[in-house]
């Protein structure tokens, strides 16, 4: 195997790459790029020692990245970093084999040592085997794991549900069923949802939960509603359109939930579909809208019913005016559209009451009620 000390940075922040650069240049020849999928085109290019790359790369993520460069070269060290450490990226790094995992902001320091061990670990064999026997063996057996925690989650699966209330009228107006398992490792359901699409179950997963949430309606109170969170790649599931699918009977009391941070743009023939379940009754919402993913796009792809505010704009809008204008603007522009307003994760009376000010009735959030097992009235 060539031995070189080339290093090639994958990051598209150009002040971030130029810093990079600037640590490692002195000691190692390297080359940046923006995207991932410029990376795999240099990669093929040209032997490298190690890669260092940002796990939210445009293209292709660096996670991505990982993976197509495992399948072609099982020992090239690569270092993944992150701007928002999370389990779930970590995992995703651990289960494919990264070297290793820095955290934004990357000290120069740590850096060069990573980066220094990284070129250090490519030129030696890490035992007597070869590597391409060595490295699909482990990486079986973290799969092996992965496979069996997600089995153990898909087997413990169960619903929360949470109310949605109108504050003016002081009832509930529904639940959101939100997903929960007994699997400690996946706990968080963006990691459960990572786990089932990894591993080709992703559809499983959806079914299993609207299922479940089928069969607790009986139990709700009689008019609630029910908001149900769906993955961007459960609006091609052809069995949410099925009049026989468990949510159908209940289409028209079901909000279905698109978070802001799918790529819906992905979906073909997106408004046939979206035409499709509205004409059997269901209601549309834009979830976690704020959080800062897709703008405002998909309320113009989508033209929702309903508009969910995320949670990082409610939280301290008691004392934060920049929060308190952007609020009042959507809720604005949301009245004119005739789309409801949900305001989730309200924790204080405070913040209730500057929101109840900005124009703001239908609240989600631990002050009137935690997710439970079972269909809990709220608090006011
Ligand atoms: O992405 P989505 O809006 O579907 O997720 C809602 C999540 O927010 C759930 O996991 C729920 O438990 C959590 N949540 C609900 N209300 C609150 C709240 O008042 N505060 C916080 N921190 N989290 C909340
Ligand atoms: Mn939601």
């Amino acid at each position: 195997m060539p031995q070189t000390s080339r290093v090639l940075v994958v990051e598209d922040d150009a002040l971030v790459r130029r810093a990079y650069e600037r640590v490692l240049a002195p000691d190692h020849e390297v080359t940046s790029v923006g995207t991932g999928v410029e990376a795999l085109a240099v990669l093929g290019g040209a032997p490298f020692g190690a890669v260092v790359s940002d796990i939210d790369v445009p293209g292709l993520t660096g996670i991505e990245l990982l993976k197509a460069v495992r399948s072609a070269d099982s020992s090239l060290p690569i270092v993944l970093v992150t701007g928002c450490p999370s389990v779930e990226s970590a995992q995703d790094a651990v289960n494919f084999g990264a070297f290793g995992y820095l955290t934004k902001p990357v000290e120069p320091t740590a850096l060069r040592e990573m980066v220094t061990r990284a070129l250090g670990a490519r030129s030696r064999p890490a035992n007597d085997l070869p590597h391409h026997e060595t490295m699909p063996l482990h990486r079986t057996k973290v799969d092996a794991s992965l496979e069996s925690r997600l089995a153990n989650a898909l087997d413990t699966m169960y619903m929360a549900f949470q109310p949605i209330v109108s504050y003016g009228e002081r009832r509930v107006l529904g639940y959101e069923a939100l997903l929960r398992t007994e699997e400690k490792s996946l706990v968080r359901p963006p990691d459960m949802l990572d786990a089932a699409e990894k591993l080709g179950r992703l559809d499983e997963l959806g079914r299993r939960a609207r299922r479940k949430v089928a069969e607790a309606i009986p139990r709700a109170p009689k008019d609630a509603r029910f908001f149900i969170n769906l993955h961007a790649r459960d609006l091609r599931d052809p069995e949410l359109l099925d009049p026989k699918g468990p949510m159908a009977p209940f289409a028209d009391r079901v909000v279905l939930e698109v978070t802001e941070r799918a790529s819906i743009e992905e979906v073909d023939d997106l408004s046939e579909r979206v035409s499709a379940l509205r004409a059997m009754g269901f209601w549309l919402a834009i979830d976690d809208l704020g959080a800062g993913y897709a703008g405002l796009t998909s309320l113009t792809r989508l033209e929702p019913e309903v508009v969910k505010l995320d949670m990082s704009l409610v939280r301290d809008v008691d004392t934060n005016h920049t929060k308190q204008q952007l609020i009042r603007s959507v809720v604005g522009v949301c009245r004119d559209l005739s789309m409801l307003v949900v305001t989730e994760g309200v924790e204080t009376t405070s913040e209730r009451d500057t929101l109840v000010e900005l124009g703001c009735d239908v609240f989600q959030g631990y002050l009137f009620g935690r997710p439970q097992k079972e269909f809990v009235l709220p608090t006011f």
